[in-house]
């Protein structure tokens, strides 16, 4: 049986007795379904006395996916000018319903971000590029695995949170998904897209940019190139002769190996463009990622900065992008560290349609082994400032504001799914799917908020007990950030697979993520006046806090400072006691987590607890891990004793 998640309880209510619908396509049947689903009472009757109503309505400020609920005496009435609004109403009144509210004031509601997409990183071979849940949902051993009952599933969890785009493969496209895009593939696809579409999903693929050469049999795959031109257009033609609302392309390009423009000495609006025009006739879009940089470099040369490479590669293409081009962007400028600066393209870019690039899936935050809520850091990017001189300055408003088509604006989210029978892995990972999905389309709830929700529709448990949880929820993302790499300095991880810790693994590399720690201190010098020159890619107000140390955010210190060991930060503790101190502070969380988890035994359901419980000794083991190795390694290199006396193996 597979976990309902959120969604798995059905409602009786006497009210809700039959219900009308006022015309009729795919999304409306889905409406039928789902009703029948969560409110099993219902009766589909075209009676006008209906007690819950769907109402077709023309009211352009709700846009098309926005929704009102209204009570009128008995009666509930969901409004929108589309189905896909009506879809939206329904699960929020399932959710409003499980709240115990009786909506008497109602409820209008249109989603922040027009673009609210999750981005999977699916193999065909079934594996699933850092997935943490189990294998894809949708492959295994190079075959699609037709499990439609399961994607329908998906498909109805991703609509109760407001998703309304997926793509389907990683964005590393091997050789074998090279051919999606190819008729042997577009029939299975075709499949999945149209149960996708029934939830107001557009599926899109992830493309190699070499296809040409390795499934076109041309010699390159120069954008210029008439042939290469061509190959797209018909692969385009064929894919919407097949899925005619298909989504369109994500491209990860010339990044990490990925082939791509650099190849045939173009750049990236040369690429991004030539695939768009082979799309536009159909309305398909093309996803760019901006995660590219030089992945080859000597650590020994201290003049390249990775943190610049996103910057440095985009910001000289502003406004030469075709209108039907978005750049996805990635929140920070390196990698989904659990602490990075906002990534410096936000604001910078004012003629260019862009999209937010979150990571669900737990690849450096504790690969759902740990608990990690990440909705505050979510919250952090999106409510974050940048200081540029327009009037909505905060990263949620400029994704749109930005766009020159506001409807080519919004996040993504690598996800954390898989075939885990709980969807996620860990239970409480179940948090951040959700979570994401509820943020994106409202900007202003806040991560406690977004708990409460999930807890109470997930658990059955008491106000005092619902608020235990909620409070590990909400300080776990603090926590694990306390027992891993300090002040913003990242990738402290292991190798390859990035779970738990080795301080230089990473330090003579090629990757280009360093700490730089010797004897006197550590951190990375990203400033204007001695260092890399990083902190110039911000908005002057920005670019004057990080340049100087006594403005920059205790939590980045090491991010843009190489600091000595005594350095006093704004807290008014020494760099390595600061070190000590949360290592030590976030080791201890974890052993109150697991306290706290064994008094709610009795109010949980067997298998959450037991899922949860082994996977809190795992963490605690890994914190141990993470608060002994970095502890012993700052103090052999600094020889500062700890100020408590506390145990530092040296
Ligand atoms: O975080 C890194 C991951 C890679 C990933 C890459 C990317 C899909 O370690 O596994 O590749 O980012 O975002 O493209």
């Amino acid at each position: 049986m597979r976990d309902k998640c959120w969604l798995r309880k059905k409602i009786m209510d006497s009210t809700l007795t039959s219900f009308k619908i006022e015309s009729k396509d795919k999304i409306t049947e889905t409406i039928i379904y789902e009703m029948n689903e969560l409110f099993p009472n219902c009766k589909r009757s075209d009676h006008p006395s209906a007690s819950l109503q769907f109402q077709l309505i023309t009211d352009n400020a709700l846009g098309t996916e926005g929704f009102e609920i209204l009570r009128k005496e008995k009666s509930l009435i969901i409004q929108g000018n589309t189905t896909k609004g009506l879809l939206y109403g329904l699960f929020r009144l399932y959710q409003e319903f499980l709240g115990g509210s009786r909506l008497d004031k109602g409820i209008r509601s249109v989603p922040d971000q027009a673009i609210r997409m999750l981005n999977h990183w699916d193999n065909f071979d079934g594996s699933v590029e850092r997935g943490y849940a189990g294998r894809s949902i949708f492959y295994e051993d190079n075959q699609f695995r037709k499990n439609f009952d399961t994607l329908r599933e998906y498909g109805r969890l991703l609509a109760s949170i407001g998703i309304n785009a997926i793509s389907i493969n990683n964005v590393n496209v091997h050789k074998r998904e090279t051919y999606f895009i190819t008729e042997i593939h577009l029939s299975d696809i075709k499949e999945i897209a149209d149960i996708f579409q029934q939830y107001g999903i557009s599926t899109y693929l992830s493309v190699n940019f070499a296809a040409p050469i390795t499934i076109g049999g041309l010699k390159t795959a120069d954008p210029v190139d008439k042939a290469v031109e061509k190959f797209w257009k018909d692969t385009a033609r064929s894919i919407y002769s097949i899925i005619p609302d298909f989504g369109g392309f994500v491209v990860k390009a010339d990044s990490e190996g990925e082939p791509g423009p650099f190849v045939y000495g173009r750049d990236h609006d040369d690429g991004a463009n030539m695939l768009a025009r082979a799309l536009k006739p159909y309305g398909g879009l093309v996803i760019w990622r901006c995660f590219v940089y030089n992945c080859l470099q000597d650590w020994r040369d201290r003049s390249i900065d990775r943190a610049k490479a996103a910057y440095d590669n985009f910001m000289k293409l502003d406004g030469k992008f075709e209108s039907n081009v978005i750049l996805q962007i990635k929140n920070g400028p390196i990698d989904f560290q659990v602490r990075e600066p906002v990534s410096p393209l936000f604001g910078a870019l004012k003629q260019t349609n862009q999209i937010l690039e979150f990571q669900v899936t737990q690849e450096y935050t504790g690969q759902q082994k740990h608990l990690c809520y990440l909705l505050p850091m979510w919250k952090e990017v999106l409510d974050f400032d940048t200081k540029y001189p327009v009037k909505h300055s905060f990263v949620k408003n400029i994704l749109c504001n930005q766009s020159p088509n506001t409807k080519y604006s919004g996040v993504a989210a690598v996800v954390n799914v898989g075939i885990d029978d709980n969807w996620t892995g860990h239970k409480l990972a179940q948090a951040n799917l959700f979570g994401y999905g509820r943020l994106i389309w409202d900007n202003q709830l806040s991560s406690e908020t977004i708990a409460d929700e999930w807890l109470s529709l997930t658990f059955d448990l008491d106000t005092a007990k619902q608020e235990m949880l909620a409070d590990i929820l909400l300080t776990s993302y603090q926590t694990y950030e306390n027992y891993t790499a300090p002040l913003g300095i990242g990738f402290m991880v292991r190798p390859n697979h990035h779970y738990g810790p080795d301080v230089d693994g990473y330090e003579y590399d090629r990757w280009g993520t360093y700490h730089f720690a010797d004897r006197n201190g550590i951190g990375v010098n990203r400033t204007l006046k001695d260092g890399t020159g990083y902190t110039r890619q911000y908005s002057d107000k920005r670019f004057e806090e990080y340049e100087d140390l006594a403005a920059c955010p205790d939590e980045l210190a090491l991010f843009f400072h190489h600091l000595p060991y005594e350095h006093v930060l704004q807290s008014g503790k020494t760099v390595i006691q600061h070190i000590y101190d949360t290592h030590f502070e976030g080791y201890e969380k974890v052993e109150e987590y697991i306290r706290v988890w064994e008094q709610l035994k009795p109010h949980l359901d067997e298998a959450s607890y037991q899922n949860v419980a082994e996977r809190l000794q795992e963490q605690k083991r890994s914190a141990r891990d993470w608060k002994d190795q970095i502890n012993t390694y700052f103090y052999r290199k600094s020889g500062v004793p700890d100020d408590f006396n506390r145990q530092i193996y040296s």
